[in-house]
């Protein structure tokens, strides 16, 4: 496919030599180039459409990359992408081995802040701006940031000492009324008062014109009147509250319309001081599928373009997302006390199920997890039983709220992380590679993770019922495809089950781990080498009786997890080798490494990483070989008829 304009756009000053005629035609070239790519890979498609126009005219005014422009999530930097020298790599856009969704420093000098989390331009762009005034350069930093990340603290934060320091910045707010899902909270009600510029604008013509024709207008007259004005602006323009944190706020201005967005950004160019740039935007632009269905749209799989019909995945086992949104709900029909919190992702945690049955006892809080943990904090101190469904990966930002308003009053909150482990194409960003790491060693905290979708049902029950602050990590996707059980469980806290038994080497694996573990253990039997297997189920309280038990039994450990080595399940295991004094132990982890994992289809993460049968499989034999040396290892003797 050739584009006229696009093809000439190599690097953003290629955009400056179109006329404003010609713009048009190049917002049309990029939205094609989104569609075609993001229906072949998947990908963030509703908010890239949406700010077609808003890019274009950025890079048409300001200077990248000297001047820095910071995009808030990322997930609408496709346009960006394709204007700043990755047009040609575009179509492998969040392929194995091919650009991020979402802009990453290592990859463009025109990205200059990494970022998949939201609501961190601000800070970022601050920080910019002052580095920038403490090396005398006089370039210009804006940050870009949709409605729905303007709803966290992190980025009221950013305002706060933003208008306080009076730096030259510039934020755009990107405000097209949705988060994921429709955007919540009373700062968007507030911004949706869209009383557009121009009734403000009839007001100050109405004011002025009293001015004009009052004869000898004297000073105190001039000062009533622009209290009036100052007031009345109050009253109905959406930015005053921009306004009275230290920011110029300017608009709303149409973001699709580049005249008015090329004038308004040539105008701020020129004020060397805080300014808040409020463009309306409609997410999905251009497409009719997306635009009537954006939050379905906003992280899509491949779909056919004509149709805007998702390609169906394969019929299958249900997704733990759903098996946990139905099953909270369930259990919340029979205990009043249970109540469901989201962190603007009541879809992608299966809260969606809760919300349409009990939608009293649900609440989506907006991009603010850090808020969402203290709140159920807070809902427990009361005596109701909170489930806060965070995806790991954003968990991250509550670990404060987690150890010191949850954990340390031990009070019962359930986290729900789903995502945990690898996520996928959205690369490392947003896998969840790290929870068991950041939740092990916090006091009072129970922290399990199921082995296929029926045990997540227990381990629901069983957070509920325990009392203590709990963690349930699952992964993303479909489960094992075993039969549901009408009704959960209690499990026992803190203990694994064993699931075969054999007495060369022990592999205890934890999560989704314990099927591709199972399967591993068959293919070491081919090779003679009979494996216990674990589901470990808990990690904290971790089974130490079955620890003991199997060194009884064996000398050779092996762990599996998808999570970083360190500070791992495997590493839990090791330590209670040690304290038990359990010396003549050897063992092996796998796990991930110390570092972050690359984007790809999750099941060839998992063959990279050795955590699919076959790698597991692989490990254990390569780690019973290397200890050959030692004279009780049974396997030494493959040729022996067991
Ligand atoms: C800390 C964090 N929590 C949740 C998410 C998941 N998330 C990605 S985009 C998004 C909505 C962003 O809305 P907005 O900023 O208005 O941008 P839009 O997509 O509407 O352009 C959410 C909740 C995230 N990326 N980071």
């Amino acid at each position: 496919m050739t584009y006229t304009y696009l093809d000439r756009i190599n690097t953003p000053a290629d955009i400056k030599g179109l006329t404003m005629e010609e713009l048009p035609s190049l917002a049309a070239e990029i939205r094609d180039k989104i569609l075609q790519t993001v229906s072949a890979n998947g990908g963030h498609l509703s908010s890239s459409l949406g700010v077609v126009e808003l890019t274009i005219a950025l890079h048409y005014v300001f200077d990248a990359p000297r001047d820095r422009i910071v995009w808030d999530v990322g997930h609408q930097a496709y346009a960006h992408k394709l204007l700043t020298g990755r047009r040609r790599a575009f179509s492998t856009l969040r392929q194995f081995g091919g650009i991020s969704g979402f802009p990453r420093r290592e990859e463009s000098r025109y990205d200059t802040f990494t970022v998949g989390h939201s609501s961190t331009s601000i800070s970022a762009a601050l920080g910019m701006a002052e580095a920038r005034d403490l090396r005398g350069e006089d370039h210009k930093v804006i940050a870009v940031i949709g409605d729905g990340s303007m709803t966290a603290g992190l980025a009221f934060e950013g305002l706060n000492q933003g208008g306080a320091l009076k730096k030259d910045l510039m934020i755009v707010l990107n405000d097209n009324e949705m988060s994921i899902s429709p955007n919540v909270g009373a700062l968007s009600s507030y911004l949706s008062r869209h009383m557009t510029g121009d009734f403000y604008v009839s007001i100050q013509k109405i004011v002025e014109n009293l001015l004009r024709n009052i004869p000898g207008i004297g000073e105190p007259m001039l000062k009533a009147a622009k209290r009036l004005e100052d007031s009345l602006k109050g009253l109905v323009v959406p930015g005053m509250v921009f306004e009275e944190l230290g920011f110029e706020y300017v608009g709303p201005i149409k973001g699709h319309r580049f005249d008015r967005l090329i004038r308004t950004f040539e105008n701020v160019k020129k004020l060397n001081r805080p300014v808040l740039v409020h463009v309306a935007t409609q997410k999905g632009k251009g497409y009719e599928p997306a635009e009537k269905r954006p939050s379905l749209f906003h992280g899509v799989g491949p779909f056919d373009r004509e149709t805007g019909t998702l390609h169906g995945k394969p019929a299958g086992a249900p997704t733990y997302t759903e098996v946990f949104g139905k099953m909270l709900t369930r259990l919340a029909f029979e205990d009043e006390r249970i109540v469901a919190v989201s962190a603007a992702m009541p879809g992608g945690t299966g809260l969606k199920y809760f919300a349409e049955k009990i939608p009293d006892r649900f609440y989506d809080v907006g991009i603010a997890e850090q808020h969402g943990v203290t709140f159920s904090a807070g809902l427990a101190t009361e005596g109701f039983k909170p489930v806060a469904a965070i995806y790991s990966t954003f968990l991250q930002r509550a670990y404060d709220q987690i150890l010191h308003d949850v954990c340390l009053p031990d009070l019962p909150v359930v986290f729900a992380m789903d995502r945990a482990g690898l996520v996928g194409d959205d690369g490392p960003t947003h896998h969840g590679n790290f929870d068991l790491s950041y939740l092990r060693h916090i006091p009072n905290l129970v922290l399990m993770s199921p082995k296929d979708e029926n045990e997540l049902q227990n381990m629901i029950k069983t957070a509920l019922d325990c009392r203590h602050p709990a963690a349930i990590r699952y992964p993303r996707g479909r489960g094992e495809g075993v039969e549901l059980d009408p009704y959960p469980r209690t499990l026992p806290l803190g203990e694994a089950e064993r699931l075969s038994l054999g007495e060369d080497v022990a592999i205890f694996a934890v999560g989704h781990t314990v099927s591709p573990a199972l399967r591993a253990a068959r293919l070491l039997k081919q090779k003679g080498i009979h494996a216990s297997v674990i589901n470990a189920r808990f990690i904290k309280p971790i089974d130490r009786k079955m620890i003991r038990e199997l060194a009884g039994e064996t000398n050779y450990f092996v762990t599996v997890e998808e999570n970083s080595l360190l500070g791992g399940f495997g590493s839990a295991v090791l330590e209670v080798i040690t304290e038990e004094g359990l010396s003549d132990v050897r063992i092996h982890r796998i796990g991930l490494p110390d570092l972050f994992v690359e984007q790809g289809p999750q099941e060839m993460l998992r063959r990279i990483y050795g955590l699919d049968d076959k790698g597991i499989a692989r490990q254990v034999d390569r780690f019973l070989r290397s200890q050959r040396t030692d004279p009780v290892i049974h396997f030494q003797h493959e040729n022996e008829n067991r």
